[in-house]
């Protein structure tokens, strides 16, 4: 197949790729109906992929991993930056040179038996200033059908690229060659000990080995979108955040734009798609995930979603939690790792709906309610089983969505599962404080993960994981970009949803209800509502978070919304124990923050 680029870099790259991993043929991508279709049968003819009943579910398709790659490894997950200090103490660090070392030895002909494919990609719409072109190169075609949903894939991404452009070179392989006449497994992959996720910074490139699984081999989202765009962003002086960004238009047409950091798991997508239940306001979706985000001439800070689809956790996904997010999935879908009914649809667990039998992920007979010989209920889908839908079929995506100049955000919003302390919202005093808020965020440590000493886990701007260099530089990062946007900075607020009772009881409904949240932000951004002065930062006042219809008793509110001194000033050992990790990169004006707040607690 010959090359549809003239690109010197490109070609070299492909060329020196080819070489090392000895591919049986290379085919180029371009993101094509065609070509989707046919991968699709291929993996359907190999058994890897299994057709979904095409009335029920049109075009959708469904695979089982290996039960040893269900997940994002970051322990297998590298920065190696040429000086260990730029890594920081959040993440993984090898040497580079060393890391290409072991990494080259094990990529040698690690293809062989294989296609492979070459994919060129935008993240954020084509054209965009602030899109970046990525070329992953893949020996998994389950990687190539997930990045045309993921992703911009299509010829234009080459006419943008030019004979002389610049893209991210993102390698891949499952890292499992084929010898001449061995049997396929249905989804080959290396031993965990031969997986490495790894991202050189200065050469903004990313390498990655042995694992054929979500944010491991779909190399444009978390390794290119978060961890290297991370490190660009610093440099060029703009943001990529672990944040949806949603559009909330009020009864008289207000438009505000909302970009809120949670770490994952928390119901980041169910809050993209929020079915606002104030009367007259509208949530309408333009990330779930991701955002980059960049000043815009006017001052204000643009964001775009680099990517074009969800890859969304399945199970606890329903027309309850979240309805747009299930139809976004109607069809043209990929589903990984749930069960598949005995008439070829799909479920999960607390999907809602009813399951008779079917195949779990495992691909064992499965009967929902089924327990193992311990008494414990068998799971049909894994917990992290994931959904792979168009961001196009999403019924409430934002008309704005794919607008190449990014929509101007008005608020961020942080926060963390915290069943005590935090009270459901408050509001930073100014910038600075919003951005000790969010770099303090936390979340309280499951059973498993208890450490003997603090209950809570800070991950600060739900970016631990993702933070493509030193965290302490990151975090001043977010100061100078407060410094540059000045008075056009987005307000900040922190929110937790997930406050319990003395008893154990939910505190807040969430889901819709979030919506009268929103609002409250809504109008401290207009200067509708005022706000009472707290030692933490500013709360709303009696009776302007509108409760009307969903009886939550006095108390419970009070206890919602309660800022315990105490249990806070708890905290703050535990704060600035997790700050000084940062050692002499820690801004400085984090710690005026920390003792500010410690001053205000008394
Ligand atoms: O386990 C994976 O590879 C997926 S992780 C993921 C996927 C979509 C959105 N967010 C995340 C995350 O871990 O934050
Ligand atoms: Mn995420």
């Amino acid at each position: 197949m010959s090359a549809p680029t003239k690109n010197k870099k490109l070609l070299a790259w492909v060329a020196e790729v080819q070489k090392m991993c000895t591919p049986d043929r290379v085919v180029w991508c371009d993101g094509s109906k065609v070509e989707y279709d046919r991968l699709m049968a291929e993996m359907v003819a190999s058994g890897m992929a299994i057709k979904l009943n095409e009335k029920k579910r049109p075009n959708s398709f469904a695979f089982n991993s290996d039960p040893s790659d269900v997940a994002r490894v970051e322990n297998r997950t590298y920065i190696a930056s040429l000086k260990e200090e730029d890594a920081g103490p959040t993440n993984n660090w090898i040497d580079p040179v060393e890391l290409k070392k072991t990494m080259t030895a094990l990529y040698k002909g690690c293809m062989k038996g294989r296609t492979m494919y070459v994919i060129p990609f935008s993240m954020g719409p084509i054209g965009s200033d602030i899109a970046k072109i990525g070329v992953e190169i893949t020996d998994s075609p389950y990687v190539v059908v997930n990045m045309q949903i993921m992703t911009r894939m299509s010829p234009k991404v080459l006419e943008v690229l030019g004979d002389e452009g610049e893209f991210i070179p993102c390698l891949h392989s499952i890292g499992a060659p084929l010898e001449p006449g061995q049997k396929d497994s249905r989804w080959p992959c290396a031993p965990i000990e031969q997986k490495y996720i790894a991202h050189f910074p200065e050469e903004n490139l990313i390498w990655s080995y042995g694992s054929g699984y979500g944010g491991n081999a779909l190399l444009g989202k978390k390794c290119l979108a978060l961890r290297i765009a991370s490190n660009m962003a610093r440099k060029e002086g703009w943001m990529a955040e672990h944040m949806l960004i949603l559009r909330f238009t009020n009864p008289q047409g207000k438009k505000f734009h909302i970009a809120a950091a949670f770490p994952s798991a928390c119901g980041k997508t169910n809050l993209a798609m929020l079915q606002s239940t104030v009367p007259g306001w509208k949530v309408e979706t333009i990330g779930d995930d991701i955002a980059w985000m960049k000043p815009g001439k006017d001052g204000r800070l643009y964001a775009i979603n680099p990517e074009a689809g969800f890859f969304g956790v399945a199970p606890g996904t329903s027309k309850a939690s979240n309805p747009m997010a299930l139809e976004s999935c109607r069809k043209d879908a990929i589903f990984t790792n749930v069960v598949v009914t005995d008439d070829l649809d799909i479920w999960w667990e607390d999907m809602g709906v009813e399951c008779t039998g079917g195949t779990d992920w495992k691909g064992k007979p499965f009967k929902p309610g089924q327990k193992d010989a311990e008494g414990k209920k068998i799971l049909g889908a894994h917990p992290n089983s994931r959904f792979t839908a168009r961001a196009e079929l999403c019924p409430v995506i934002c008309a704005d969505w794919e607008n190449p100049a990014g929509v101007p955000i008005d608020i961020f919003v942080f926060g963390g599962r915290r069943t005590t302390t935090m009270p459901l919202v408050h509001e930073a005093l100014d910038f600075n404080h919003g951005v000790y808020m969010g770099a303090t965020a936390a979340s309280e440590a499951t059973a498993a993960a208890l450490d003997v000493k603090s209950a809570i886990r800070f991950d600060p701007f739900a970016m631990t994981p993702f933070i493509g260099y030193h965290a302490g530089d990151y975090m001043n990062h977010w100061f100078e970009m407060g410094d540059l946007l000045g008075d056009k900075a987005p307000r900040c607020f922190y929110v937790n949803w997930f406050r319990k009772d003395k008893n154990g009881k939910w505190l807040w409904p969430g889901f819709g209800e979030n919506s009268r949240v929103l609002k409250w932000m809504c109008e401290r951004v207009e200067s509708k509502v005022g706000a009472k002065e707290t030692a933490i930062g500013l709360m709303p006042k009696e009776g302007d978070l509108t409760l009307d219809g969903l009886n939550i008793p006095a108390e419970d509110w009070a206890e919602l919304m309660k800022v315990d001194k105490e249990l806070f000033k708890a905290t703050l050992d535990d704060a600035r124990e997790y700050l000084a990790k940062l050692g002499s990169k820690l801004p400085a004006r984090m710690m005026v923050q920390f003792e500010a707040l410690k001053k205000r607690l008394g």
